[in-house]
């Protein structure tokens, strides 16, 4: 083994330690009687926050993408996570983003026109969740065209994952789009909502029955599969939000350009914010089909996690932007 492998190793594993170590907080403080842990139908934003959405929800699409009006939104959550807070107001400016997330069949037609080989693909290996003994697993020969392992095989139509975040500002470049800020995604996530708990409202079950791919049941012995999927559901599986986004909430995670830093939302910065200078992750935003309502709840809109920029992970995709 490489020492270059080895090292991927010992930081994918670092990550994967990280990212279940932010779940576990959360259902500890979940477990407990006394907690005060978030819970469902209890968040407010504070009143003292002067909230300004842009309502004139986005009608005009293209290729794909639709066109989000620059404006004004309360970022984060005092009800979440110590890192979600606080709740800060944030302006950005105006800027397309992709209507989904990339799928397999629009990656490949990168991979065919450029010959670029992702992380995954050179490491060998990759992390993949292992669904029956609940805990993440390296697997060689995972990569984007065999996301669970070689006898694996995704649809076109799903999100490509086990992308890095240099794999996907690959294709980003070769598109003509970037990476979205985290001010952005959450932006759009929130689809002209202003201080809900999700990209649809306060509900996690509207009507009774799930909006987007997350996991129901108990994380990680029992997912039923009430929203009608186990692993990556196709995109436009379920309804998009307000600003016509499909799987904001769920299905794959998605890489933003930001480094990641717990303490970012206090240094306040509130015009088109672009992250931390420098950092050892890169942020994550969404939640994904791994997300339960017992565990980590990553799917609400002001969730935010991070990954080291070379993980590759079978939850774990992007969408582009595009400045207007
Ligand atoms: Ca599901
Ligand atoms: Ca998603």
């Amino acid at each position: 083994m490489s020492q270059y492998s080895l090292e991927k190793i010992i930081i994918c594993f670092a990550f994967t330690l990280l990212l279940m170590q932010g779940c576990q907080r959360a259902y500890s403080t979940r477990d407990s009687p006394q907690s005060s842990a978030p819970t469902e139908h209890s968040v407010s934003e504070p009143s003292s926050v002067k909230v300004a959405v842009n309502n004139s929800a986005a009608t005009t699409r293209r290729d794909g993408m639709v066109l989000i009006k620059g404006g004004t939104f309360v970022m984060g959550t005092d009800d979440g996570m110590p890192y979600e807070a606080p709740a800060h107001e944030v302006a950005v400016k105006s800027f397309w983003i992709d209507e989904h997330e990339v799928t397999v069949e629009e990656f490949s037609k990168f991979i065919t026109a450029t010959g670029y080989k992702t992380d995954a693909e050179k490491f060998g290996w990759s992390g993949v969740f292992n669904l029956k003994t609940g805990e993440w697993e390296k697997t060689d020969g995972a990569n984007w065209r065999h996301p669970e392992g070689p006898k694996s095989k995704p649809q076109p139509d799903e999100p490509v994952s086990q992308v890095s975040w240099a794999d996907a500002q690959a294709y980003a470049k070769w598109a003509g789009k970037r990476l979205p800020t985290e001010a952005e995604w959450e932006f759009a996530a929130r689809g002209g909502l202003a201080g809900k708990r999700y990209s649809w409202g306060d509900d996690l079950r509207p009507n009774g029955k799930p909006v987007a791919n997350w996991w129901q049941g108990n994380f990680p012995e029992n997912n039923t599969g009430e929203d009608g999927f186990i692993g990556r559901a196709p995109v436009e599986s379920f309804p998009p939000n307000g600003y016509g986004l499909f799987d904001m909430t769920g299905n794959v995670w998605e890489w933003c350009a930001d480094w990641y830093a717990d303490d970012y939302y206090r240094k306040a910065v509130n015009n088109n914010p672009t992250g931390p200078e420098t950092g050892a992750e890169r942020v994550i935003k969404g939640g994904s089909y791994l997300c339960a309502e017992n565990f980590c709840t990553n799917y609400r809109v002001a969730a935010r996690s991070h990954a080291t920029p070379d993980s590759g992970l079978d939850n774990l995709g992007f969408r582009c932007v595009r400045d207007e």
